[in-house]
This record gives structure tokens, sequence and C-alpha cells, in this order.
């Protein structure tokens, strides 16, 4: 395998021609309802670039949404992954066991934070991890009884429909939804009506308030949480807000979970974001860039809260396959050699500067309300001239000039007003550059 010139090309209209062949074909075939940020067919990808089958580069922000940030075929993933399938692809881990599957848990028990004797169970998505993460907390505490928070997002089954917030286009039309789920506020520092330095304490309050008063914390299993609020709009909650909560649960016998599917694993800097404010969950979910692309999931706890559940109570046929595995041993190998935490940081150092600069030099920068995020997970969220009103119209447009000049971003946020960006950890400053001049050039077309 050749590795991929890491430079930006643009060869051809985007989509190109094959592209839009292959889009024809894809229409006429695949479900309507799975949509796609940018119908360009990928041919190959790895570093910080995608290359489609017109022969166009383009510069990757988006890493398969928070997916490869070891890069889209890291060296170790390839080889790690590539000598398990010729050895097998599949037993079973609920049939005969393999030494991979127990190697990741060793991993996650190392890394996830806290000292105390830690057991995992792995999967395949991230909706998946967080419902077993109900299932076990449920079962532990044998309450009901599921607490979550406004932006939230936890995936597209069922139950995690009923965790996520957003309705439009996640839930629109797929109800009934699962029962004994609650959404308290969370502290969006940004909107906060009585400003960024007063949501923490006043969320946290607020949020514990609802759940005493409209649930009762005897009755609740557990409370989920993202770190950083992903598909909600790269919120990181204000200071003071998760610990307040992580307490809360303490106090009252419940289970606290940490999403850090999209968070997790040096994204932001820190193998897991809740390390900044030395959180430490009783469980964590975990899924995406684990696995270096490949599909993997899994929940890692405190031992006697993951071993309440019945031999066979959790599982599935393809849970911890052996080839995801063995990618998420290339990965996590990855992440460690290169020291990832420290390539996440000057990501998140370069990129604010930059999008500072812009926000106070360029025409019609005050559309940018908002910089934050932490490491390769950053984000502006975009407002009309002058106001905090959302701009999603902006974030289309900004995103569209930048597909257009071959930068791959992506959009998010309950008011689909923020433009966020997630680099794969191992880009190049040149590369990550280029980039940020292509969004800059792009705010002329808004
Ligand atoms: N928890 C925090 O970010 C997945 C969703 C993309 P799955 N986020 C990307 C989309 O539109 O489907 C996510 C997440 C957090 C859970 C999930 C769900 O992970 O692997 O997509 O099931």
């Amino acid at each position: 395998m050749t590795a991929i010139p890491q430079e930006r090309r643009v060869v051809t209209a985007i989509p190109g021609p094959k592209s839009v062949e292959l889009q024809a074909r894809r229409l006429a075939t695949v479900a309507a309802g799975v949509g796609s940020t940018l119908p360009v067919f990928t041919a190959r990808a790895g570093g910080g670039i995608i290359e489609d089958v017109d022969g166009n580069r383009l510069i990757d922000l988006g890493s398969g949404i928070a997916v490869t940030s070891v890069g889209a075929s890291a060296e170790a993933v390839v080889r790690r992954a590539s000598a398990q399938l010729a050895d097998f692809t599949h037993t079973c881990f609920m049939v005969t066991p393999y030494e991979g599957y127990v190697e990741v848990c060793e991993q996650l028990a190392e890394l996830t934070p806290g000292d105390h004797a830690k057991k995992s169970a792995l999967f395949n998505s991230g909706a998946e991890a967080v419902e077993n993460a109900v299932k076990i907390a449920r079962i532990y505490t044998k309450r009901t009884a599921v607490v979550v928070f406004d932006h939230g997002y936890h995936g597209r089954t069922n139950l995690t429909m009923a965790l996520t917030a957003k309705n439009m286009p996640y839930k629109q039309g797929f109800g009934p939804f699962a029962p004994e789920v609650y959404r308290v506020p969370v502290a969006y520092g940004y909107r906060w009506p009585t400003g960024a330095e007063n949501a923490g304490a006043e969320a946290s309050a607020q949020a514990i308030d609802q759940i005493t008063k409209q649930i009762g914390a005897d009755n609740v299993a557990a409370i989920i949480i993202e770190p950083v609020l992903g598909e909600g709009g790269f919120i990181e909650p204000a200071k003071g807000f998760l610990p307040a909560i992580a307490q809360f649960a303490k106090d009252n016998g419940i289970v606290f979970v940490a999403d850090e599917i999209q968070s997790g694993f040096c994204r932001t800097g820190q193998w897991f974001a809740c390390e900044d404010e030395g959180i430490v969950p009783d469980l964590i979910t975990t899924a995406k860039g684990i696995a270096g692309g490949l599909p993997l999931s899994a929940v890692t706890g405190r031992a006697e809260i993951m071993d309440a559940a019945h031999s066979g109570g959790l599982g599935g046929t393809y849970g911890g396959n052996p080839v995801a595995c063995a990618g998420a041993l290339g990965a996590i190998e990855t992440m460690r050699e290169l020291d990832l935490n420290g390539k996440a940081k000057r990501i998140e150092e370069i990129m604010k500067g930059r999008l500072a600069e812009m926000q106070a030099k360029l025409p019609g920068g005050d559309v940018i309300g908002d910089i934050r995020g932490r490491g390769a997970m950053i984000a502006i969220e975009l407002v009309k001239s002058g106001t905090k009103d959302p701009n999603p119209e902006a974030a289309a447009k900004l995103a569209k000039a930048c597909h257009a000049e071959g930068v791959l971003v992506l959009t998010c946020g309950t008011y689909g007003n923020v433009l966020r960006f997630l680099p794969p950890l191992v880009i190049g400053e040149d590369l990550l550059n280029e980039a940020l001049d292509v969004i800059e050039q792009a705010f002329g077309q808004i």
C-alpha cells in the first residue's frame, strides 16, 4: 500500500463525475433515510487526507465523525487487523473466547480514569454500549429511571433515541420511545440566561432539583452525560457542573455514566475528557476512536457494578469481534507511540488561535458567536450578526464553500448552527493551516 500524498488537490468539480455516477446508483438502491454530508465517494484515506474516486484529495476535518483519530489507514491498525483476519475472522466470544478481547479490556482498565478494580464488556456500536450501560446500571441498582441532559446525544436505537435530545432528524416519526427517561438542564455557558460564569452552579442546582422533585433520587439507576456534548454542539459544560452532578450521583447511589464515545481516546487532549475536572465515572462508554475505524465499543467500570449482570445477560454475536479488537490494540499503540494527546493539544492551540483571528478581523467575523472545544474537538457557533440568534444558514454556507475547495467539515448543534472540526490527530500542521486558510476564505461567501 502506498502512502497517500498529504496535500490538498482539487482536479474536478466536487463531487466529480465518477462520484456523481456512483451517487445516482446509490440513490437507486440505498434507502433515502441514510444521508451523506458530502456525496464524494472515497477511494482511499490516510493521515489528514481523503482521496476520492475522481482523484481529488480532500483535507479531512471530520475523521468519519471522530473515529479515525490515528488516521484511516494507520500502519499498526492495518498490520494487526490484517494478521488477525488471516488467523480467524470470528468465533463469537460467547462461544470460544480469544486473547484480543481480553487485551482490549486490560487496556481499558488501565487507560480509563480511577485506580479501582475495573471490568469491561465489548460491543459493536456506540448506541449498543450506551444501551448496555443502562442495562448494567439498572440491574446493579434495581432502579429504573435514567437521567440525561438537554442537547445530549446517545444514539439511534429505540432506547438511545429516547436518551437523545434532538428531534429532527433523529427521532421524528420513530416513536414511541422507551419509558423512564428524564431530561434535565445542562450548563451551556454561551446560552445560559444569567451568563457563562453562573452556568455551572445554576444549571447543576436546577438539574438536581428536577431530579429530586420530579423523579426522586431513589428511583434513578443512572445519570448519563457526555463530558463534552458532541452532536449537541461541542458544548463543554461550564466549570463545576460535572463535579456537582457526579457528587450528587455518588451521594444518592446513582451510577454516573460518562458517554465518551465522541470525546474519548485522545480526542480532547486527554485519554478521556472527564479527566479535565478530575471526574471518575462509575461507568464509561467508548467507541469511535477506540479502534481506528473498525466497529468496536465498550462499557468499562467499577468491577462490582459491571459484575452485577448474571452470566449470559450481556453480549451479542459480534461484540468484541477479533479483527476489531486487533484494530483497537493497533490504535491504542499508535496513540501512545505518537503522543496523540500532545498532538490534540497542539491542534487546539493552532485552531483556536486562527479562529480567534478570523472572529476579530474578518468582515462578517462577528457571526462567530463562540469558539469552543478542547483538543481536536473544536467548534464555532454561528449567530446572526450582533445577536445570539442561531445562524444555521451561515454554517451550511461555510460548510458548502469549504467542501467545494476540498476541505471536509461537519456541522452539528441543536440549532444546526455549529461548524465543528474533528481532524485526525495525525494531521500535519501545514495541512491543518491550509484547511484554516480555506475556512477563512469561505467567510467571504456568507
Ligand atoms: N454517544 C456521544 O457521539 C455517535 C452520530 C452520527 P454510534 N455520534 C455520531 C449519526 O448521525 O448517527 C455517538 C456519540 C455519543 C453515542 C453515539 C452513538 O454511537 O456508534 O453511532 O451508535
